[in-house]
């Protein structure tokens, strides 16, 4: 219970800390927006930010390596199989039940009828990609070649190039920025599979695997307490980064009637199922509260608010799952990681809804077998959508081609896509949180079978 008390009272210092930043930041952001600082001064202002995401980057590659192979091994391969059906079927459903909604909504709100008034960013060379060209991409992507070589090169299921020109009107440089689908970074997708594929060997080694599981496992407490001293950094970077993009934003006035009401659509799409769907269906398997679960998981999704990175994230979401929510860590290790890289439920929606708009914006009628192929396209984009800002909207190419829009107009909603960003990775994150939490229910009998037998074994050998 004294734990308890503890915990409470560090979390209530922490929300206290992050609020104080908050409110510094948003006001410091408000307040530079009328100096038009370049991209330059943007990125210098924004640097404690950019200081956040490159330390939770970092850990993203050892603690997906160590919780997956601790948290496999530490299990029979009864538990495994029956924890991972559940996860995949969780997975499926969710993305689905996502993309469904988004579907209903975009259809009822039209957000792009009427003429085109958003205004097209300049620019833009997109290679098309075809659809199946991602699809076995995305395949390959799950089995990297050299594994220390691949897993450093973040590889999406599709490259594009989007070099959108910013033009600063105080300046007469042009900037471009280009938004590039691939970036260097972890290629979670490949680790993910090794490690799963690794976890399951030496749980089967027995004694004679006994050194790598206790090494991981030092390996993973050893990166959690590294995480517990970045929490402490995170309010100041999470408020800079969104405090650096309040001062880059576009004015709402340009943003233009149809892109308004597009947001509109999205931001209801990823509140009814962040806020209902996946909550009742937690309650509807577990009957237990989901917001009380949901508050113990804030410093997660406000991380995810301000990096838009479900990767960077892990390590958070990590921690208040097993200290704040106390699941069980051989569920967490084996669910988060997996999750935080194929479970996308808000990137699934977001695509769905994207596509449909740019449809709607071409006065392109869809047809039921249409919508159908971007429900299937969507759920298999957001499975390939690695979890990096805007890599979303990099994935969306397969949605649009496999229903032949112009792939081009994404460059339509680009303008939005750095807020949005922010609400799908944190739906993406609530749902992958709750899954756990959905999981460990499913499987309780199995981990106290498990418990059971590790407590025989240890009073037979007393
Ligand atoms: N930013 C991605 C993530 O980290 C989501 C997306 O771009 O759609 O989950």
């Amino acid at each position: 219970h004294e734990g308890e008390d503890e915990l409470l009272e560090r979390n209530n210092k922490w929300s206290f800390f992050f609020h104080l930043c908050f409110y510094i930041c948003i006001i410091l952001g408000f307040a530079l927006r009328p100096y038009n600082l370049s991209l330059r001064e943007i990125k210098y202002f924004s640097f404690p930010g950019e200081l956040l995401m490159r330390m939770l980057k970092m850990l993203v590659l050892p603690l997906i390596v160590s919780s997956l192979i601790t948290g496999i091994s530490s299990l029979d391969s009864k538990a495994s199989g029956k924890m991972g059906l559940h996860a995949v079927v969780y997975y499926m459903v969710t993305t689905l039940i996502a993309v469904f909604i988004g579907i209903v909504i975009v259809v009822i709100i039209q957000p792009g009828k009427g003429n085109r008034d958003s205004p097209v960013a300049n620019g833009g060379n997109i290679e098309p990609v075809q659809a199946t060209d991602a699809f076995l991409d995305l395949i390959r992507n799950m089995f990297p070649p050299n594994l220390v070589e691949a897993c450093f090169k973040q590889k999406t299921t599709v490259r594009i190039d989007l070099c959108v020109k910013r033009f600063q009107p105080q300046e007469t440089v042009e900037e471009v920025v280009p938004v590039s689908g691939s970036s260097s970074g972890v290629n979670a997708l490949g680790l993910v599979v090794f490690s799963m594929c690794f976890g399951l060997v030496i749980g089967n080694m027995k004694q004679q695997g006994q050194a790598l599981r206790e090494f991981f496992d030092c390996l993973n407490e050893a990166i959690m307490r590294l995480v517990a001293i970045i929490i402490w950094y995170a309010p100041v970077g999470i408020l800079f980064l969104i405090a650096g993009k309040i001062v880059e934003m576009k004015d709402l006035a340009e943003v233009g009637s149809q892109l308004g009401m597009y947001t509109v659509s999205v931001i209801v799409g990823l509140l009814i199922h962040g806020l209902f769907v996946l909550p009742m269906l937690y309650f509807l398997v577990t009957r237990k509260n989901p917001y009380s679960f949901i508050g113990g998981l804030l410093q997660a999704l406000i991380t995810a608010l301000g990096t838009s990175s479900s990767s960077a994230t892990l390590p958070i979401t990590f921690r208040c799952l097993e200290e704040n929510n106390h699941v069980d860590k051989r569920v967490t290790r084996f669910v988060l990681p997996v999750g935080a890289t194929i479970n996308m439920d808000g990137t699934a929606l977001y695509e769905a809804v994207a596509a449909i708009f740019i449809a709607q914006v071409n006065g392109m009628e869809l047809n039921f077998g249409q919508i159908l192929t971007i429900s299937i396209t969507a759920t298999a984009a957001s499975i390939g959508a690695a979890g990096i800002p805007q890599a979303g909207l990099v994935t969306m190419v397969i949605v649009l081609t496999s229903v032949g829009l112009p792939t081009e107009d994404i460059t339509l909603i680009i303008a939005v896509d750095w807020f949005l960003d922010r609400l799908r990775t944190t739906t993406n994150v609530l749902g992958d949180s709750l899954g756990a939490g959905i999981v460990e229910h499913l499987s309780r009998k199995e981990l106290q079978n498990q418990d059971a037998e590790v407590r025989n074994s240890v009073i037979e050998e007393n």
